[in-house]
């Protein structure tokens, strides 16, 4: 009888996926967590009945949260990562040649461990990176306590449920930007717009609160059913959201950057936003900082309350 694991996040519908072979199932001290096959996807990694990864298209959502806010930097040298212990947006920040050092900081030991036992292609050599600093800790207290500056903060949580949840709230975000160089950038998963618009709102109006440039970006990224996937970029270097799409691409060929989803193009396209999507952001009374587009991305700009 075959075995199949269902996302139990949604309250009203579930989607399952058949495990021809788990892997590794375990509670750990912060989550459980399963590994286990699927023909169609490869291996899959859900935590707390939440699918984080597959390793047939985790490149989609691991290269948009690092190559956007790193390509838009004329040469990022520190880089943090918060969570993300599967080692997939350290791969990416690494490809970058001038990052000099890339902090990881993973509540969760098991899911570095397991992630490496079970597809090291993910990780693909970064944490063995010299460049590479892994810490097991929480990325709250980490942020909060940290006296480094950072150019970009990767915050690659999972759902704010659970161990995560904090790690999607005012205070954590107001950490994040203390620990940022002047002209650093921000960027968050933020979820499924279609179905948590209030996800992105809530974060929105946090972000666009503290930083002075923010806009929501999208992806496609098949595992993730219900929509798009929305990412948050905070910055406040207005500049960084108009970065034209030819310098883009002459940063990715000098850089070197091979990608599977990660363009130029991409990256300019990924902020235009369907109509349902910027509604939920003017819903949250942001209707003034939407309309303020330049060149297809949404600059939101309000009142600094800090
Ligand atoms: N709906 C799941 C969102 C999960 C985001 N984090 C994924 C971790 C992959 N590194």
């Amino acid at each position: 009888m075959p075995r199949w694991i269902e996302e139990t996040f949604h309250a009203h519908w579930r989607v399952r996926l058949k495990a021809d072979r788990v892997l590794h199932e375990v509670k750990t001290p912060h989550q459980h967590l399963v590994i286990f096959e699927n023909e169609t996807w490869g291996r899959v990694l859900m935590l707390d009945g939440v699918c984080q990864l597959t390793t047939s298209d985790e490149f989609v959502y691991h290269e948009m949260m690092a190559h956007v806010p790193l390509m838009a930097l004329a040469a990022p040298v520190r880089v943090l990562v918060v969570g993300g212990g599967d080692g997939g947006v350290l791969r990416e920040v690494l490809k970058h040649p001038s990052v000099s050092k890339a902090t990881l900081c993973e509540i969760d030991r098991a899911v570095i461990d397991l992630s490496l036992k079970h597809y090291p292609e993910i990780a693909a050599g970064a944490f063995d990176d010299p460049r590479a600093d892994v810490v097991v800790a929480d990325g709250v207290a980490y942020v909060a306590n940290t006296r480094e500056r950072f150019d970009a903060i990767i915050v690659d949580s999972s759902e704010p449920i659970g161990p995560s949840a904090v790690l999607h709230t005012r205070a954590f975000f107001t950490d994040c930007k203390r620990a940022l160089n002047k002209a650093g950038v921000l960027v968050t998963q933020n979820g499924l717009p279609f179905l948590f618009p209030e996800h992105l709102r809530a974060t929105s109006e946090i972000f666009a609160s503290l930083f002075r440039a923010t806009a929501p970006y999208l992806c496609t990224q098949p595992c993730y059913f219900g929509g798009p996937f929305a990412l948050n970029w905070a910055s406040d270097d207005e500049a960084l959201l108009k970065m034209p799409e030819t310098m883009l691409a002459r940063r990715t060929a000098k850089r070197r950057i091979s990608a599977k989803y990660y363009t130029a193009s991409v990256h300019r396209a990924a902020f235009a936003l369907p109509h349902y999507v910027s509604a939920a952001l003017a819903r949250s009374g942001q209707q003034g900082s939407l309309a303020k587009r330049a060149g297809g991305t949404a600059t939101t700009r309000k009142t600094r309350r800090h």
